[in-house]
């Protein structure tokens, strides 16, 4: 069933009808939201949004471009005020024909002449077309559209023009007995006795319309209880949008700072929500080539540091500003360098201060582990994927390196090291020729990793905190995720609390191959103010 169907099936339901004004697609989107059962394409409002007068001086291709945008964004049906049809009743079928094949629900044809004045621009000289003329361009209509379910509402501009009951009756009836859908009555009077008047005296069978702009304190269930179907409130999303605009900007004028606004506007989500943007990641998943060669990289940044106090007050670690840069800025740089640029991040402290473009982001919560805070991007683990923490630095050669390493989950184990700091991610390999201190090329050596975890005894490497998955090493660590059980996972006491070493250690305690390449240095981590202030020290 399409709009137009639905439009038909809803108006042969008892109850008025409730419709809202709307200028684009996002005006008709927040009349969809609002409940309404379907948006007026209001000349008033397109002209307005256009900042010029509602006297026909837009045409009609910029009117339905309008509307068109509209039937994009809502699934309820679009009325559209088509003011006297551009013209003659020969306009009049190319506007039919027009607003038909875009979707429109129904047009709304008024008396007026062309070019036309609003109904309520008080001092502008008002005249009418005759009604002979006027049921012409309704029977046009008739005549032209192909589907009986495209209404055709006839509007009178008699009570507007001040011409009068009789003659607006007059009007009314010549209109219906044209064949009009439903007949529209204007009226700029304060009080619903004028409109409901004429529909006390209405003596045919086609149900109709009324505005309550002027009248504005009757409800539209008196108006429908005194004989009106369709109640069509003009002009509101846009008053309101005005004024609500208004305040917003004067105040940033005033403050000088836009956080000055933070209680007058909705968060940029909201909007991405009303624009699609959910759909559009949907989309691309979907439609789009994931491309056996394409690797995507996710950034885990959840987490809060307050080892480094002051520093993390207002950011999170991957953040930190080093030489004009955070350091997930160097991140993205090494691996888009590396050909990665498919990239999310997982943040989660502080997460409104991660304001880079091009990345895509998930959310976290900063008291959840590693594990947790990655599976909140497990959508993207549908490829192959690089997985590192956001508070690494290190050099482009070794994305390289473990973007040639052949396996199905690879980590970068640093040989170079292994006194130092505690709380490190240390591993233990199935080789120890690095333990025997024997000679090996680096790019060559791919080794089987066998325990994994802070501070682990015997260890012969550090793990830096990248790691690399295949399609199926990503799927394989999906799926044991959603297989464990809350309970403590190695040395973490619970699963939502467990970090990446808990999940690689399940994994090899599974039996899954999870391989390690080496690399001597050519990273850092940032844990404390020293590493900080090496990283300032060592980073070109
Ligand atoms: C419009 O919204 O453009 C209308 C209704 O035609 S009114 O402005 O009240 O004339
Ligand atoms: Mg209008």
């Amino acid at each position: 069933m399409d709009a137009k169907q639905r439009l038909r099936e809803r108006l042969a339901k008892p109850g008025p009808l409730l419709v809202a004004g709307a200028h684009n697609g996002m005006t008709a989107k927040l009349v969809e939201e609002a409940g309404f059962d379907a948006v007026w394409a209001s000349g008033f409002e397109i002209s307005a949004a256009h900042c010029v007068p509602d006297a026909n001086i837009l045409t009609m291709a910029e009117q339905l471009g309008a509307a068109s945008w509209m039937v994009k964004a809502v699934d309820i049906p679009i009325i559209a005020d088509c003011d006297n049809g551009y013209g003659n009743a020969i306009n009049v079928i190319h506007m039919v024909k027009s607003y038909e094949s875009e979707g429109i629900s129904a047009v709304c044809l008024e008396d007026n002449v062309f070019p036309k004045r609003c109904s309520f621009y008080a001092g502008v000289k008002r005249e009418l077309a005759s009604a002979e003329e006027h049921a012409g361009k309704v029977k046009a209509c008739l005549d032209t559209r192909k589907s009986d379910d495209f209404l055709i509402i006839a509007r009178t501009e008699a009570l507007i023009a001040g011409w009068g009951m009789e003659e607006a009756l007059m009007r009314g009836r010549a209109y219906a007995d044209a064949g009009a859908d439903f007949v529209l009555v204007h009226s700029k009077s304060e009080q619903a006795d004028e409109v409901l008047g004429f529909a006390e005296q209405w003596d045919r069978d086609t149900p109709l319309v009324c505005v309550p702009t002027i009248y504005k304190t009757t409800t539209a269930t008196t108006l429908y209880e005194g004989g009106y179907k369709i109640i069509i409130y003009a002009n509101h999303g846009l008053r309101s949008g005005i004024k609500a605009q208004r305040e917003a900007l004067s105040t940033i004028v005033k403050e000088q700072h836009c956080s000055s606004v933070d209680h007058l506007v909705v968060p940029k989500t909201d909007v991405y929500d009303l624009i699609g943007v959910p759909q559009m990641k949907s989309d691309e998943k979907n439609f789009m080539p994931t491309g056996g060669d394409r690797v995507g990289a996710i950034i885990l940044a959840a987490g809060a540091s307050p080892e480094l106090g002051e520093l993390t007050q207002d950011k999170p670690k991957a953040m930190l500003d080093v030489k004009g840069k955070p350091v997930l800025g160097h991140q993205v740089d090494a691996l888009n360098a590396a050909g990665v640029k498919d990239i999310s991040v997982v943040v989660g402290y502080k997460k409104e201060a991660v304001d880079l473009t091009n990345l895509k982001t998930y959310s976290a919560d900063e008291s959840q582990g590693e594990a947790a805070s990655l599976m909140q991007a497990a959508s993207e683990l549908d490829r192959r994927t690089l997985v590192l923490y956001g508070d690494i630095l290190f050099d482009q050669e070794v994305v390289e390196r473990l973007l040639q390493a052949e396996g199905d989950v690879v980590l970068v184990v640093d040989r170079s090291n292994l006194e130092g700091r505690p709380k490190r991610d240390l591993v233990h390999t199935a080789d120890t020729k690095a333990d025997k201190g024997e000679r090996f090329l680096k790019g060559t050596r791919i080794d089987t990793l066998e325990r994994i975890g802070q501070d682990i005894d015997g260890a012969n490497g550090e793990w830096i905190g990248m790691l690399m998955l295949s399609k199926k090493g990503a799927q394989g660590l999906r799926e044991l995720y959603a297989d464990l059980g809350d309970g403590a996972l190695h040395q973490a006491e619970s699963l939502d609390k467990a970090a990446l070493t808990d999940l690689l250690q399940a994994l090899v305690d599974k039996g899954l191959t999870v391989n390690t390449i080496d690399t001597f240095k050519g990273w850092m981590e940032i844990d404390t103010f020293e590493d900080y202030q090496r990283a300032w020290a060592q980073l070109k």
